[in-house]
């Protein structure tokens, strides 16, 4: 775990234009930054998406073409803290549907607090947690032979480059079976003056959500990054419809990594690449798609259309 952290992050530093991996986020303090970005008045994504999730919850449910007879598994990748899926799993249970749901996270963390709340909110549910990357619970999916509605939210793909995202896709869509769904959620293309404020919060929460990332690497890999050596530096570019989060290297700097066992330098200025956060449109959509056995079947937006979740058939 430690040695391929390392690795990654050697890699991604030791490029002209240095990077890394968004995926370091979240750990236990990022897993709280990232709830805690949900509530910001700035990040109006999760408010969005919730919005969707309680206004047209029927319509949703109603897309799945879920049969009340025939039990099915609700997949859910990156499941986080679960808050919009509650809506729809209190609606499913109610309308009397047969389903598992199967939370799927990274974090371990996240999946335990999430399995705890819902055992006391919904005890009704079968709740079935599943902890990995991924890339590697994709594979696991396939085994049984159960109907399956697949829950993307968040516009978690926008965390993956165009080409990832397709190739993901692609992936999901070899692993499922033909009629089995899969709930998109993807941020919409908008101006700058609204997207850009989300990744830069006024309270801050972003930026310490970024340079927590220098933390982890001092804790993790023994490194000694000075944390107020670099600032937040997000950008959005609106005809890209793709936003960029930077650290920012306030001096000229170096930086030794123990696990590495480098010095890495960083010049006044110079900038380390650690995430992007893709906005989307139905041609971009349709382009992810291409390549794979999903089209699309249904397409739900929040009133002022900022966001959007697209019910794919395989
Ligand atoms: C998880 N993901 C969809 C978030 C986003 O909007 O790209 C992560 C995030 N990064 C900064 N703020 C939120």
């Amino acid at each position: 775990m430690i040695e391929e952290f390392a690795n990654n992050v050697d890699a991604g530093l030791s490029q002209s234009e240095k990077t890394l991996p968004s995926k370091y986020f979240y750990d236990k303090k990022g897993d709280a930054l990232f709830v805690q970005i949900m509530k910001m008045p700035e990040y109006y994504l999760t408010r969005c998406e919730m919005e969707i999730f309680s206004t047209q919850t029927l319509a949703l449910i109603e897309s799945f073409q879920a049969d009340k007879n025939v039990y099915f598994e609700l997949i859910e990748l990156g499941a986080g803290d679960g808050s919009k899926t509650r809506k729809l799993l209190a609606a499913l249970s109610d309308e009397g549907y047969q389903f598992d749901y199967m939370p799927v996270d990274i974090s371990q963390n996240a999946l335990d607090q999430l399995e705890k709340s819902l055992q006391q909110a919904l005890p009704h549910v079968s709740v079935i947690p599943k902890h990995g990357d991924y890339f590697e619970m994709l594979g696991s999916v396939k085994d049984s032979h159960h109907p399956k509605i697949v829950l993307f939210l968040g516009s978690n793909i926008g965390n993956m480059s165009d080409a990832i995202a397709s190739d993901f896709l692609y992936q999901l869509g070899a692993n499922l079976s033909k009629n089995d769904k899969l709930l998109l959620g993807t941020d919409l293309i908008k101006p700058a003056d609204i997207v850009l404020p989300a990744y830069n919060d006024e309270s801050g929460i972003t930026r310490s959500f970024n340079i927590n990332l220098l933390h982890r690497m001092n804790a993790e890999l023994g490194a000694n990054f000075d944390p107020g050596g670099f600032a937040h530096a997000p950008e959005y570019d609106e005809n890209e419809g793709i936003a960029k989060s930077y650290l920012l290297s306030g001096c000229d700097q170096s930086v030794d990594i123990n696990a590495i066992g480098k010095t890495y330098h960083f010049h006044a200025g110079e900038k380390i690449h650690t995430e992007i956060s893709r906005k989307y449109n139905d041609e971009i959509v349709c382009g992810l798609l291409q390549q794979t056995d999903f089209s699309i079947a249904a397409k739900f937006t929040d009133k002022n259309h900022y966001f959007a979740d697209y019910l794919l058939n395989r």
